[in-house]
């Protein structure tokens, strides 16, 4: 994608499905995003240079996924002072409290905004780099405005339900 503003790294192919509600919510709204597989662990060479590269290519946001000893999102944080935003994956044998933690518990001046475990982190993700992006961009901020008022009529379309099956 050309001049994208929001990079999402994950830590292995194994993530992606879990990602896929943050691509689809920054499509959505038109935010440009390029989403690469890059691992902390594996191939620490090319996390560095694609978040030593980000801030000069014109990205505004980066999303980092990653499982188990999830280290992406604070060692990509150290190489840049754009906001990091990390989402624990959900892997077998801790059910993503290890990746949960590893994200969240960053020592003292390297930030990074810890999502919760999974999809729904996920979706969050997007939401929350549009939101960075839309302070940047009064169209996008119009788009997500509106989002919010969808929500409100769904929630209050559900409420009516609810009172329907109570009889009330
Ligand atoms: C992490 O290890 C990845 O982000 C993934 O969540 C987890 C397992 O990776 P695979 O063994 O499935 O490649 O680095």
């Amino acid at each position: 994608m050309s001049d994208p503003r929001v990079l999402i790294m994950m830590g292995s192919e194994s993530d992606f499905d879990t990602m896929k509600p943050c691509v689809d919510v920054l499509e959505e709204y038109g935010v440009a995003n390029e989403v690469v597989v890059a691992s902390a662990h594996r191939t620490p060479h090319v996390v560095e240079r694609l978040a030593r590269e980000a801030e000069a290519r014109g990205i505004k946001v980066i999303i980092c996924a990653a499982g188990m000893s999830a280290h992406l999102a604070g060692v990509v944080a150290a190489y840049t002072i754009l906001p990091v935003i990390g989402v624990p994956m959900e892997a077998a044998a801790l059910k993503g409290v290890d990746a949960l933690y590893s994200i969240v518990q960053m020592p003292g001046g390297i930030p990074v905004a810890c999502m919760g475990i999974g999809k729904h982190g996920a979706k969050n993700a997007g939401y929350l780099a549009a939101q960075i992006i839309a302070l940047m961009d009064p169209e996008l901020r119009d788009k997500l405005f509106r989002y919010r008022d969808e929500l409100s009529d769904t929630v209050a379309a559900m409420n009516r339900r609810v009172q329907d099956k109570l009889g009330r």
